[in-house]
């Protein structure tokens, strides 16, 4: 099989980087390892920028976004037992979007598949060869071996995939840190309470709460590194969400049936090289960010639209000066977006060995965003997002 672009992963990046090809006319092939069910019911990201809202729609794959999209025009900070609310929109109306990371890719499958082109589930990528002059990708699928040939790979396969390894001078390249800490995500059919929404610092250990829809909430509690999903009961999860969110008025998080339970390590990891000959890396295959930024998805969009386009001119217009150009674009907006997303995780959670030094300063950087005129606008830009470089 011979394919122009050799996608790998279904994903946020492998998709829209499918269909931002798709619409310059360029063929594509995407290569999932996952089931194609897997991959829907993976609950992972929620929080959209501005960006990558318009993004979505100018590549016409949000109609249902349009639709079920939860505005976020302010964000919530709690501290020292006390809700602040953070204004987040901009003067031009910019602002985030509560709109979870399955919905978006189940958007791009379906759009993909209504318009006829393939991707490929449950096939597992294991080499890319020629990336010099004449890429291929070799990949098993119902326990067969083949090989996909393409006139370039865009691996978009994660933090773990194989295409990041398979690109010379990458690992020299990166630069990880590990935070001591994880993030235990519950997914629950509970209206969110408007009141109870945001970001909490408090001596036990960060808590999130957000909005996943109208009827469905997504919180996360900072637990250990080694913590075991089965030991705590339903019933003590949301306790210990009340005792880290509920604030001066008594306001407590809502209950209702958990639907999924995830644990994530906090990492921040970045891939200088992103791109090698006919093989270039994009999403979280190049970097990941602790979640509190609410980066990765958002990072991951920039990214493909760049990558989208390098492309577009390599192939179209047989011209590589973008394509040469991409990592260092690229990078323009990752180091300044993982360096914020490692700022929110250090403001927020309780380090071991923290002291109440440490705690003091946490609280005033926290005051520095929520009320300083200055800082609120710092916060606010690197929520917002960065712009794109095209
Ligand atoms: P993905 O989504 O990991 O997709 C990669 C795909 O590649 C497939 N794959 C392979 N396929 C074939 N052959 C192989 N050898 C393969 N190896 C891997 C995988 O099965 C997978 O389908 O990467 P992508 O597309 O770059 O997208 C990145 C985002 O998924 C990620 O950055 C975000 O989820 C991060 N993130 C958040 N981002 C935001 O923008 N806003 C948020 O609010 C937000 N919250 C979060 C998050 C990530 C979290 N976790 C789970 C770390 C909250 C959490 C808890």
């Amino acid at each position: 099989m011979h394919t122009q672009v050799a996608i790998i992963g279904a994903g946020p990046a492998g998709l829209l980087l499918g269909r931002i090809l798709q619409s310059h006319g360029i063929g594509t092939v995407i290569l999932e390892r996952r089931s194609r069910d897997y991959v829907l019911a993976r609950v992972r990201a929620g929080m959209l920028e501005q960006g990558t809202v318009d993004t979505l729609r100018e590549y016409g794959v949000a109609e249902r976004l349009d639709e079920m999209g939860v505005a976020h025009p302010t964000m919530q900070f709690l501290w020292n037992g006390v809700r602040r609310d953070v204004p987040l929109e901009d003067e031009d109306g910019r602002r985030l979007t509560n709109y979870g990371q399955s919905y978006v890719v189940e958007d791009l499958i379906k759009h993909r598949e209504a318009d006829g082109l393939p991707i490929v589930f449950e096939a597992e990528v294991s080499s890319l060869d020629g990336i010099e002059d004449s890429p291929s990708v070799t990949y098993s699928v119902d326990g067969e071996t083949k090989t996909l040939t393409c006139d370039f790979i865009a691996g978009c396969d994660g933090y773990l995939g194989v295409s990041r390894r398979s690109l010379p001078g990458a690992e020299a390249a990166s630069y990880l840190k590990e935070f001591p800490f994880a993030w235990f995500g519950i997914l629950a059919e509970a209206t969110p309470n408007p009141h109870t929404r945001g970001f909490s610092n408090t001596p036990r250990g960060l808590a999130v709460s957000s909005a996943r829809s109208a009827t469905r909430s997504r919180l996360y509690l900072q637990v250990d590194p080694e913590f075991d999903i089965t030991s705590m009961s339903d019933d003590e999860i949301w306790d210990e969400l009340d005792r880290r969110l509920s604030d001066q008025d008594g306001n407590k998080v809502t209950r209702g049936p958990i639907i999924e339970k995830s644990v994530a390590r906090l990492r921040a990891f970045v891939c200088e090289k992103m791109r090698h000959g006919k093989l270039a890396i994009a999403g979280d295959a190049a970097h990941i960010v602790p979640p509190s930024g609410a980066k990765g998805l958002n990072l991951a969009v920039g990214d493909v639209r760049l990558l989208g386009e390098a492309i577009r001119r390599h192939l179209l217009d047989k011209d590589d000066a973008l394509l040469d150009d991409y990592s260092r674009l690229a990078l323009e907006r990752i180091w300044p977006t993982v360096h914020w997303s490692c700022l929110m995780s250090e403001a927020f959670h309780t380090f071991p060995g923290q002291t109440e030094f440490d705690t003091r300063r946490q609280h005033q950087t926290l005051d520095f965003w929520a009320h300083d005129e200055i800082g609120n606008r710092w916060f606010r830009e690197a929520m917002l997002g960065l712009p794109y470089a095209v």
